[in-house]
Formats: C-alpha cells, structure tokens, sequence
C-alpha cells in the first residue's frame, strides 16, 4: 500500500449522475497521461483551468468523448505533492468511468481508498491528524461536525502539538546535557524546573483532554432514550422533539412496544432519539419484552429524558424509575404542564440529580428549552471555543498516554531520581505525540485509518 511512486487515478465525485464529475490522476506520469486524453498540441499550463476536447485513441483513429476543463497542479504544491491532473467533465458515470479507463490504459493505476491523502501525508502535506480531518470532513452529517473537522484540517490541533512537543523537545535535550555531566547531578537545569515545566505540559495536555468526551459525542454522535410510565406522554416528546408524527401516538396505554428510532440534529449534535415502550410492572409478556428493550436501551444511551405527567399524582413506577435513573445523565421532562397541576416539580424525588424542564408535548410549550438544556447537558458550551477540539478516539488514547507519561516524568523529577528515569518517562510522552501526528506511526494503524476513506480521496 505504501509504494508511491505510480500514477494513479479515480473519479473524486460521488457515484451517480451529476452536473459534473471530477476524475483525479496522480503520479509522475499524469501530465504525459493527461497529453494522451486530451486533444491539444500544447502541455497544460500549471494551475489553470483550460477547456479541451477529451478523446479516445486507437491507432490513428481520434474519437472525442466529451468537452472537459482540466488543471494541471505541478509537484509539489499539489494536494498529494506530486504532479496532479484534474479533469472536470459532464457527470456521467459511464462517461467518468471512461475517461479512468483511458487513463489506465496509457499507464495509470485505479486508486485505492484514500490513496490520494496518504500520498499526501507521505509527502508530508499533510499530518496523520489532518488527514483524518480530511474523512471526517467528507463524512461529517450535521454543519457542527463538519466545523470541528475544518478546524482539524486548518492545523489547530496539529500546532497545540507542536507546541507541547517544543518543549518537551527543549526540556529532553536540557536533561540530556547535565547526563553528560553526572557528577554535577541536574547541572543544566533545577530539579524544581523540570518538576515545574513538566507540570506546565502537562496541564496543555489535560486542557486538550478536558473536551475530548464533548467532542467524541459531537464526531460521533449519541443516543438519548426517552423512559417513563405508559402514557406520560413519551411518545409525544419524541415527535416533538423530531418536528414530526413519527411515533404512534395513543390514548391506550401500552401502544409503543419495541424501540423506535430517528436521527435529530440538536444544534449541530447528532442525536439518534429513541422512543421506548412505558416502563412499568406488567403480566403482558409483549409489552415486557418492550420493557426489557427500553432498559437496554437505558444501559447504552448517553443520557436518557425521563418523561413524568404533571396532570396525574406521581405514581410507584415514576418512583422507582427516578431512583433507578439518579445515577447517571438525566433530564426530567415535566409533561402535560398545559392540564392542572397535581403536584409541583420541586417536591420531585430527584436524588443528587437535579436536572429537569417543563413542558407540554400537546402545546409544544418548553420543548425549545428542552432542547436547549438537553443540549447542554451533552456537551456543555463544546463547539464555541478557542481550545482546539479532541474528538477522535485514537487522539484520545495517545493524549492520555502522553499525560499519563508526563505525570509519572514529573513525578520522579520531584523525588531528584536520576535524570535516566525522567528522561525514560518524557521519551515515551514524546513518542505518543509522534504517533498522533503520524512521524512514527505503524503500517498498521495507517492501514486502519486510510480503509475508512473513499476512493477518490
Ligand atoms: N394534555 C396533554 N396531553 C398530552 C400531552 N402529552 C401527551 N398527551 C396525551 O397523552 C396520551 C399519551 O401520549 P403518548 O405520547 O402516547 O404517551 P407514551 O405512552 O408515554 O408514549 C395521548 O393521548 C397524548 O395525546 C400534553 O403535554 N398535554
Ligand atoms: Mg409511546
């Protein structure tokens, strides 16, 4: 996978037709591959976009195929950093597919997925971290998502790395030189230094960390379940919640008895909403599997809305199921707040967990604020800050690694053990900074990251 140095080719372009598509091709031979497909005299001049006839060769027959307009980007200020050629033409399939059988047949190669930015991470256009923005971008499914991935692309995360990584670097080869001078013990450098600037990285390193659960949810979206007793109007919260009638609404308590599913974009968040059978003690052996479905759906979801009815007394299912959700991430949805009230919500049994809203799902009063603090109950004020955004699950674990490394190099500095052990502890908080940025990354993790592109990329 990792050989470079052919000339490859895909169409960049969705499959299906279009009003253009895009066929890219790679290599050192993409110019001479590109003279061969089109029907011009002269070499396409660099980065400028030139109409041309493309055309099919055989012997000294010429069969045009289609007007395009193609761009030459020269190495290597190209996205892969080698000689690239783009031909824009009508957005056919057959005709895309084609014009990449053409190009194959004067001496390119089909790309495989994601080639396109490996290449340009091993010409070093690119870091690891950018080039998985580069997927994450191209898969983003809510503006939000597609934000933190541009902001990954444009170096955010990649320069706070850099910067950490300065001064490791600074404080590694300060360490280093009072080894060479054993006798002098931490000579070009105080004990009380390293502890510090160890410490002051450190805390970089958990900064980025701190949004890194908000983050995760935002790229990869969450589950919220909605729970209550039959009739509270779950059911109708969820549609609410939706914009539309997507659940079957009754009177009939008992009427939602497997898990109903629908994707919402709360804000720029994800949400895939789940509406549950009515928990409550039953003797009917359908609605208990339901039952048994919603706790299961309780035990994966992110957090859960916890519907009660305002209109009737509290009963022993509420009860229990108050206490049975306090210890986990919960919003009480106070509902039917358009009826009398029976009791009021701050004699609720809420635990140590006091988060709740009022609502009517029949008025649709409150159901903004419901989303509002739903929202925020997720991912706090995640999305509209300066601190560049851990979202990734690979990012994570690295990050955690090197903090874990620093905390154990700080440690022993402040206990004076020999330079030998602090510098250990710093080399392997450095080395997992190398694996995020992809300087020293095993084939097989950059197998793993590329596999999720598509071709064309
Ligand atoms: N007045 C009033 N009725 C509601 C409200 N929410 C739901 N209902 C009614 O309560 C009944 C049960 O609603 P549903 O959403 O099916 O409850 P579920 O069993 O918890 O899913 C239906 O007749 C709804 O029209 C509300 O806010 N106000
Ligand atoms: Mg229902």
């Amino acid at each position: 996978m990792f050989a470079s140095d052919d000339t490859i080719v895909a169409v960049a372009t969705p499959a299906g037709r279009g009003g253009l598509g895009v066929v890219r091709i790679s290599g050192a031979q993409a110019p001479a591959i590109a003279g061969v497909l089109l029907d011009r005299t002269r070499p396409l001049q660099p980065r400028r976009a030139t109409t041309a006839r493309l055309v099919a060769r055989a012997g000294n027959e010429v069969t045009s195929i289609d007007q395009v307009v193609a761009t030459s980007f020269p190495e290597p200020g190209s996205y892969t950093g080698e000689d690239v050629v783009e031909i824009c033409a009508h957005g056919s399939p057959v005709l895309l597919e084609q014009i990449v059988a053409l190009a194959c047949r004067s001496g390119a190669r089909l790309a495989d997925p994601g080639e396109f930015t490996l290449r340009a991470f091993l010409h070093g256009r690119v870091d690891l971290i950018q080039a998985e923005a580069v997927a994450d971008l191209i898969d983003a499914v809510t503006p939000l998502q597609a934000r933190l991935a541009f902001d990954q692309l444009e170096g955010t995360m990649t320069g706070r790395i850099a910067e950490v990584d300065k001064q490791l670097l600074d404080l590694t080869a300060r360490l280093e030189a009072s080894l060479d001078f054993p006798e002098e013990g931490y000579h070009f450098i105080e004990t009380s230094e390293v502890a510090l600037a160890i410490g002051t990285v450190h805390k970089q390193v958990r900064t980025l960390l701190a949004g890194a659960a908000a983050g995760r949810l935002i790229r990869d979206g969450c589950e919220v379940v909605v729970l209550g007793r039959p009739n509270v109007g779950k059911s109708s919260i969820f549609n609410q919640l939706l914009g539309s009638s997507r659940a079957i609404v009754t009177s009939v308590p008992g009427t939602t008895r497997d898990l109903v599913t629908e994707t919402m974009d709360l804000d720029g968040l994800a949400v895939n909403l789940i509406d549950s059978a009515g928990i409550r003690e039953t003797g009917d052996r359908v609605e208990a599997e339901g039952v048994s479905r919603a706790r299961q759906a309780f035990g994966v979801a992110a957090a859960s809305l916890v519907v009660v009815d305002r209109s009737q007394p509290l009963a022993a299912d509420d009860r229990h199921l108050l206490e049975e959700t306090s210890g986990s991430t919960r919003m009480v949805v106070v509902n039917k707040i358009d009826r009398p009230a029976t009791w009021s919500p701050t004699s609720l049994p809420l635990g140590n967990n006091p988060r709740w809203v009022e609502v009517s799902a029949f008025t649709g009063q409150g159901i903004g604020r419901l989303r509002e603090d739903l929202r925020r109950m997720l991912v706090g004020d995640a999305g509209s800050r300066e601190t560049p955004m851990v979202a990734n699950i690979r990012h994570i674990e690295l990050l955690e690694r090197a903090a874990s490394s620093l905390e154990a190099a700080a440690e022993a500095a402040e206990r004076r053990a020999a330079e030998e052990f602090v510098l250990e502890d710093l080399e392997r908080a450095r080395s997992a900074f190398e694996e995020l940025t992809g300087k020293r990354t095993p084939d097989d993790v950059l197998d793993h990251i590329f596999e999720r592109f598509c071709v064309g990329k």
